[in-house]
């Protein structure tokens, strides 16, 4: 054990060294020391902590895990209140919040500080003598519920000011969850089949008002400060610009959006420049707050009612509306998973008119009670498909049955099948249901898969349709003239299309393998049953227990597999298939955990000069390793091309080896 005397020394500047590299890792996004490093010197300041409790101080790192839940938030009185915004919802209202500020302030021009309109929870943080003490929600703007416990959780929250600063300080900021970390949320409570959280606005706010501060701590929240509040021992800075500058400089995270502006044809060109780069951004924002730079002005335009004279939102078009749910319809996909789609009555959201949403899986239906006639809330984000995120149960009305789940599927009538507590509905009617038919052989065609060029879906559909095709292995039979009977196809497109199937019989194992569509074999999965099996004699024999030998199938896979093969349809095609002429040349077989890469994990990143990634791939698998999608610690090397971004990035923060090609080639002894 530490001797009290040093300990306490020692957890002083341990305490220093971590909010150093927490605030370089957290808020600049630039850390300097190997994650490994920064969890040992947190370790040891917990130990410390732990020997002598006395030393815990409330800017203490280890504080951040989260504390025991309390029964109620205690209130916080300002003596400054947090304001409310005047909204401008198009160009004219703009032009009309910039004239009255120039007539206010009787100029002809006027410099605006524009912000991005974070879309979260506001929040006040104070700080005396640099140490974090209170955090707050905005309440009513006077009145708010104090959550420091569950603000010292989110790690863009300093615990202790940077620089100099002044004896009391209060800041404004905005406390979000950034769009991936919402999705990853709701995704995972989908598969649990879990209630969803309606946008990360709702998800940032309901993380941040939670009684037990260890549910906040889990939640991946980050932080935007814009304003000050209470401020004693210093002047307030003379501009807006320059207050961001200055929260900079203490360690808060402030946009890096910001601008300085001139006149409403500032304010409109950055509002749309910023709209226009919206999906890709990574938090959410619903529109820009514009405020006269000068804090002399916004003194001479001062305030009415709660809200300034000197500054204003302009709104984004909304993301979620209210629209009529007239109808729920079943999409059945190439897996015949059912998919329910909402047909809506046509609402304008965010600037496109919606009339369809998804509703993921029939648990989805259940959950929500949904019915027909419903009022819904659909939301869009980014340029994802909308979804259907819940009921309006007040506007029901009267006498409407709950809905009805399909028994039959709507494409072949074959039986729908749904496992006891499954969320995802099935047709039973495999290749004889033409919605599968039809996507298995788009499917079959892919790129990645036989890779037939010029086969896209319109000709699938006809070909179906017409009953030309009813499995992939029909392709290898129909001849030019055929192709040139279909509509909006030319003679020559005809020939080109007739080549390229035949091209597509000569292909690899792991292609036609992934080209099957079997359940969960996707292209990994199909190269691991290659380089495993040789041939598919072998592999149409083998049973479950052998198929868990290869690496990465588990049991639901090798079921699907063993399942797939031994159905009789499906053996007809595979059989009528080669029959036709599909082929490929033998494969190595390489045994589990031998050649010479076994067990290394490899990240391609950037662009080869002399190989693709795909083939880069392929050789190193050959040779037994792996090759992951994203950068860990059990990453052993990292493959860098041209242009490698963040993956690599990533690779040097936790001191994973770095390749470039010519020792990439080296190492497959090229
Ligand atoms: C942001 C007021 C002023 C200081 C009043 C000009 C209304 C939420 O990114 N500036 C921002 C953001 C919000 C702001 C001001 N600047 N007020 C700002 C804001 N960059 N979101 N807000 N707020 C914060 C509010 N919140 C809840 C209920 C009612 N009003």
């Amino acid at each position: 054990m530490t001797p009290p005397n040093k300990a306490a020394a020692r957890a002083a500047k341990l305490r220093d060294l971590i909010n150093h590299h927490s605030y370089l890792y957290y808020v600049l996004d630039r850390p300097e020391i190997p994650d490994v490093e920064f969890d040992r010197l947190l370790r040891e300041l917990q130990t410390i902590e732990a020997d002598h409790p006395a030393l815990i101080t409330p800017d203490s790192p280890t504080q951040r895990v989260g504390a025991a839940a309390v029964a109620a938030f205690g209130k916080v009185h300002r003596d400054i209140p947090m304001l409310s915004l005047a909204n401008a919802y198009d160009e004219a209202e703009l032009h009309a919040f910039d004239r009255r500020v120039r007539e206010g302030l009787g100029i002809e021009q006027v410099e605006y500080n524009a912000e991005p309109k974070l879309d979260g929870l506001a929040i006040s943080l104070i700080y005396r003598d640099g140490v974090f003490v209170q955090g707050a929600t905005r309440g009513d703007g006077v009145v708010g519920e104090d959550i420091t416990r569950n603000l010292r959780t989110v790690h863009q929250v300093p615990l202790r000011l940077r620089g100099s600063y002044p004896a009391l300080l209060e800041v404004r900021g905005e406390v979000y969850m950034p769009t991936a970390s919402f999705e990853a949320l709701n995704a995972e409570a989908l598969a649990r089949g879990e209630k969803l959280m309606a946008n990360p606005r709702n998800a940032a706010a309901g993380s941040v008002r939670q009684l037990d501060p260890r549910i906040t701590a889990v939640r991946r929240l980050e932080l935007f400060c814009y304003g000050l509040g209470s401020l004693e021992g210093m002047e307030h800075p003379a501009y807006q610009h320059e207050v961001l500058e200055r929260l900079r400089g203490w360690g808060f995270p402030v946009n890096g959006e910001q601008r300085l502006v001139v006149g409403a044809a500032g304010c409109q060109a950055y509002y749309e420049d910023i709209q226009s780069r919206r999906v890709r951004l990574d938090y959410e924002i619903d529109g820009v707050v514009f405020k006269v730079d000068a804090v002399a002005g916004q003194r001479e335009l001062g305030f009415v009612a709660r809200a300034p004279r000197w500054a204003v939102a302009y709104k984004f078009p909304p993301k979620e509306e209210l629209t009529v749910l007239k109808a729920i319809e079943f999409q059945v996909g190439r897996t015949g998973a059912l998919t329910p789609v909402a047909r809506l009555e046509p609402v304008r959201l965010a600037g496109v008119t919606v009339s369809n949403a998804t509703l993921h899986n029939v648990a989805q239906i259940e959950r929500l009670d949904l019915r027909v006639g419903d009022t819904v809330i659909v939301r869009r984000a980014g340029d994802v498909i909308p979804q259907v995120m819940g009921v309006i149960e007040s506007r029901r009305p009267k006498e409407v049955p709950p809905f009805d789940m399909p028994t039959l599927c709507p494409e072949c009538g074959s039986q729908v099948i749904r496992p006891e507590g499954e969320v995802i509905a099935h047709c039973s009617g495999g290749l004889y249901c033409p919605a599968q038919r039809k996507q298995a052989i788009r499917h079959f065609a892919s790129r990645r898969a036989m890779d037939i060029d010029g086969l896209g879906e319109k000709l699938i559909d006809q070909l179906i349709n017409r009953n030309l095709v009813s499995s992939p292995a029909d392709l290898y039979t129909l001849d030019e003239a055929t192709f040139a009977g279909l509509e909006r196809m030319a003679e020559r497109s005809a020939a080109k299309l007739h080549a390229a199937i035949a091209k597509s019989r000569e292909t690899t194992l792991a292609r036609f393998l992934y080209a099957l569509g079997i359940p969960e074999v996707g292209e990994a999965t199909a190269q691991q049953l290659a380089a495993s099996f040789g041939d598919l004699a072998p592999l149409i024999e083998a049973d479950e227990e052998r198929l868990q030998q290869v690496p990465d199938i588990g049991p639901i896979v090798a079921d699907n597999i063993a399942g797939f093969m031994r159905e009789p349809h499906n053996r007809k095609v595979i059989d009528e298939l080669r029959e036709r002429g599909v082929h490929w040349p033998a494969v190595e077989v390489v045994v589990v955990n031998e050649g010479a890469l076994a067990g290394k994990t490899f990240v391609l990143t950037g662009t080869l000069e002399t190989l693709t990634r795909d083939a880069a791939r392929e050789r190193l698998q050959a040779q037994g390793a792996k090759v992951a999608g994203s950068v860990s610690r059990k990453t052993d090397y990292v493959v860098a091309g041209a242009d490698a971004g963040s993956k690599l990035d990533k690779a040097q923060e936790l001191g994973v080896a770095v390749l470039d090609e010519k020792a990439l080639l080296d190492l497959l002894g090229a």
